[in-house]
């Protein structure tokens, strides 16, 4: 059967949709490399050997279905959701190593936006195999959302998470700003803090608050793989109590530290001076916020004064999820806005 390039098999998009679920295989700790899953298909379309990435510097996707293949390899098609890389980092190029099992084609999902692994198509094809590209690659990108937009931008993604009452305040008057979310507001944050590797702070709120930014389960036990606790600001803390004070008040020099550290998504958890200059230097890649139903009347805003002075100027971001998160033992429910 002659094949017309820039089609697929249908045994190759089951394939896909399959290593689309091993990437995403539980128990995979959180770190800084992407989730990748590859099958080996014969020439009949039947799986010859599956394989998946298990976090940083351990064998990827491909890799590891090599050897679980074996010498079977040879004449297979290699179904992967991200190009084989092409250069020598923690682990060997997947690309020579796809060539010298012998290999014939290979199908993958999203190039590589990493400049410093990419090229594994063009070495593919250069050795005599065929490569097609972009099956379920929006997926495939979903798959590594964070890590997509990280390796393109080359600063990690900013979620900026705050609570609100009804009349826009996130502290009363005095400062005290606990409990203005419910219990399931809470639990849900804890929950979302667990998913990113930075909880960012400003000093002001450190001085203030003191807090503690460890995240717990439901159980209220703490995480065994807790997210960098870190706090920004020029000023002088005593015994801030967390893992790393970045000296500078400029969102830039921040993330520029974080991504060089490794870090791809920092929850933003500040006060209005921090939030703002977030906002003011386009910074913030996505919102979730927490409205209650309490009236203040006067306190402090989540976010300081953006330079706006009329409504046309507003920000406007997009609203991707509206959730009620009913309220726990008596609370009332709190709306959680989810935007980008
Ligand atoms: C993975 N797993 O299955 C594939 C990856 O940290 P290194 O040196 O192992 O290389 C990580 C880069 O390799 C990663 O950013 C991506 O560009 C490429 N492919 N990485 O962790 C995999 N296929
Ligand atoms: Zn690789």
């Amino acid at each position: 059967m002659t094949f017309t390039p820039g089609t697929f098999w249908p045994a190759e998009q089951a394939a896909m949709t399959r290593a689309l679920e091993l990437a995403v295989t539980p128990g995979v700790p959180l770190g800084p490399n992407p989730r990748v899953g590859c099958v080996l298909l014969d020439d009949t379309g039947a799986t010859v050997a599956e394989g998946y990435h298990r976090g940083a510097g351990t064998a990827h996707a491909e890799a590891d279905a090599l050897a679980h293949a074996g010498e079977a390899a040879r004449g297979t098609t290699a179904v992967v959701t991200l190009e084989p890389c092409n250069h020598t980092g923690r682990t060997g190029p997947c690309s020579q190593a796809l060539v010298a099992a012998g290999v014939r084609r290979v199908v993958f999902a999203q190039e590589d936006p990493n400049p410093v692994a990419r090229g594994g198509a063009d070495t593919l094809r250069a050795a005599g195999i065929e490569v097609e590209s972009g099956l379920l690659a929006a997926e495939a990108r979903e798959v590594n959302r964070v890590w997509t937009f990280a390796t393109d931008h080359q600063r990690p993604f900013v979620t900026w998470k705050f609570a609100t009452t009804l009349d826009g305040r996130s502290a009363a008057a005095d400062g005290t700003s606990r409990w203005v979310s419910g219990t399931a507001a809470r639990r849900d944050t804890h929950r979302l803090r667990a998913l990113c590797d930075v909880m960012l702070v400003g000093t002001n709120t450190v001085a203030v608050d003191h807090p503690r930014l460890s995240v717990r389960d439901d159980d209220d036990q703490p995480l065994a793989l807790q997210p960098l606790r870190v706090v920004m600001g020029e000023r002088d803390l005593a015994d801030h109590g967390l893992d790393l004070h970045l000296r500078t008040r400029d969102p830039v020099t921040a993330l520029k530290e974080l991504f060089a550290r490794d870090r791809q998504h920092v929850f933003l958890e500040g006060g209005p001076t921090l939030a703002a200059a977030f906002l003011r230097a386009g910074l913030v890649d996505e919102i979730v916020t927490y409205v209650a139903p309490m009236l203040l009347g006067a306190g402090s805003a989540a976010v300081a004064d953006l330079g706006i002075s009329t409504i046309a100027g507003a920000l406007r971001p997009t609203v991707t999820d509206i959730t009620v998160l009913p309220g726990i033992e008596g609370e009332e429910p709190n709306i959680r806005l989810t935007m980008t």
